[in-house]
């Protein structure tokens, strides 16, 4: 005859099930909702191999997001803004299904500028991009920093990401004041900017940042092996799906520079780079095409009838991007002599403008894209897919309401482009 169960083991069974069922069984099936599940199999990481989904790196990074508090975060702003959890990405049509299977260009990777303070915010983004993209295809990571990175943010950033990671000291000579700076005549213009409230006033490093990201990082020789780069920075948020391989898309299109949000810079940051920039267009003729984009820039000043800077730029914390672009001798020309003029340190000249004139004076419309269909949020802004069957298709959290051009149409330069670039 068996034994009876006691009280005690009924109790244990129970909660064991329910352990399982909590822990294992809904992560697990939240996780297959979220990621789709194409029809080729296989976790390869050899970029000519068709992608794979890397299930157990994967399901680690599901189990982390739901600990961390980026879930606490995103669900906290879906349910502030009257969303649900992310709904399931919809069944995808063959053409989809054919695009994800393709394999990863081989000479393309993200590139990430970080401090080691910013790892958990680093980290959750990194598991969102993988989630949304990345573990399918396995793109490399390069981290870059001023100083050396800690053995505790390399283990943080390798346990969630699916690519090889390489982590880069950036010279001295790339993160310092070169010998032509008047360094206490720039610290007056801090003290001048602080009264004016701008922005990041009193901030040396951010100076640094952004002339790095003006004229040097594609000079690192991590990235040597590389010709596109995507560019990424810590407590950025993925809400949508992406669901084809946005480098793959922007080398088959000719495109060389592409971007998620456009609004106008504050001019108090920059006042002399449109000057500095005439200029420099005046003394290099020879260096600019004749079609080019410098309508997305330029504006008539209704009182004194002459050109000016409509603040207009492409807001650089997301780039997905050709470095051969940066590398070439038009764009170095361009940047060392804005660096000469000294503004990086006198004003505060960010990488987004720098980079966006640079775009305007060189490149034309249908070289340039914008990912209409990337889900993305550098605070306070958001890039949300405005059609009602992408959004579904894609499994957005975000609110399409939210997109700087719906929300903020005013300070927003998106429409502008697609005026130009007919997109
Ligand atoms: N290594 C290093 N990275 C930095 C430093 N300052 C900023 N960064 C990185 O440079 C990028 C831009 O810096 P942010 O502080 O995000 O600048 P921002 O986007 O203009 O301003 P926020 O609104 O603060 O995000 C991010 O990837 C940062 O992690 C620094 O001093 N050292
Ligand atoms: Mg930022």
């Amino acid at each position: 005859m068996p034994r009876r169960l006691s009280w005690k083991r009924v109790i244990l069974i129970a909660v064991t099930v329910l352990f399982l069922h909590v822990f294992i069984y809904i992560p697990w099936k939240n996780y297959q909702a979220t990621i789709h599940v194409g029809s080729h199999s296989g976790s390869s990481s050899h970029p000519d191999e068709p992608v794979g989904r890397g299930e157990s790196a994967s399901q680690q990074l599901y189990a982390i997001m739901t600990e961390s508090a980026a879930k606490d975060e995103l669900a906290h702003q879906a349910h502030a803004e009257g969303e649900g959890e992310r709904p399931a990405p919809e069944q995808h049509s063959e053409d989809q299904e054919q695009a994800e299977a393709q394999p990863r260009l081989d000479n393309a990777a993200f590139v990430i500028l970080a401090r080691n303070k910013d790892l958990d915010d680093l980290r959750t983004t990194l598991i969102q991009l993988e989630l949304a993209f990345n573990s399918r295809y396995h793109y490399p990571y390069v981290f870059l920093n001023d100083m050396p990175f800690t053995d505790q943010f390399i283990e943080g950033v390798q346990e969630v990401i699916s690519g090889k990671a390489e982590f880069g000291l950036i010279p001295k000579e790339h993160w310092s004041y070169p010998d032509w700076i008047d360094q206490d005549k720039a610290r007056q213009r801090r003290e001048e900017m602080q009264r004016q409230n701008v922005f990041y006033a009193m901030s040396e490093s951010y100076r640094h940042m952004c002339r790095f990201n003006s004229g040097f990082f594609y000079l690192h020789p991590l990235l040597d092996p590389y010709e596109w780069y995507w560019r990424v920075e810590p407590s950025v948020q993925f809400p949508c799906h992406i669901d084809y391989d946005p480098f793959r898309y922007l080398r088959d299109h000719n495109k060389l520079y592409s971007f998620t949000i456009s609004i106008q810079e504050y001019p108090n940051t920059i006042p002399s780079l449109w000057n500095t920039s005439l200029s420099f267009i005046k003394e290099r003729p020879d260096l600019i095409p004749k079609e080019n984009m410098w309508q997305f820039v330029e504006t008539t000043n209704p009182t004194t009838g002459l050109p000016e800077y409509n603040n207009c730029h492409f807001w650089s914390n997301f780039e997905i991007a050709n470095l051969n672009f940066w590398r070439s001798g038009e764009y170095r020309a361009y940047f060392e002599y804005l660096d000469r003029a000294g503004g990086f340190f006198y004003e505060r000249w960010g990488d987004a403008p720098v980079h966006s004139l640079a775009i305007a004076m060189f490149l034309r419309s249908d070289q340039v894209h914008w990912f209409e269909d990337m889900g993305y949020f550098h605070n306070p802004l958001w890039n949300c897919p405005q059609d009602a069957e992408v959004h579904k298709r894609l499994g957005c959290y975000c609110d399409p309401k939210q997109s700087v051009q719906v929300k903020h149409a005013w300070w927003s330069c998106t429409q502008k482009f697609n005026a130009l670039a007919g997109q």
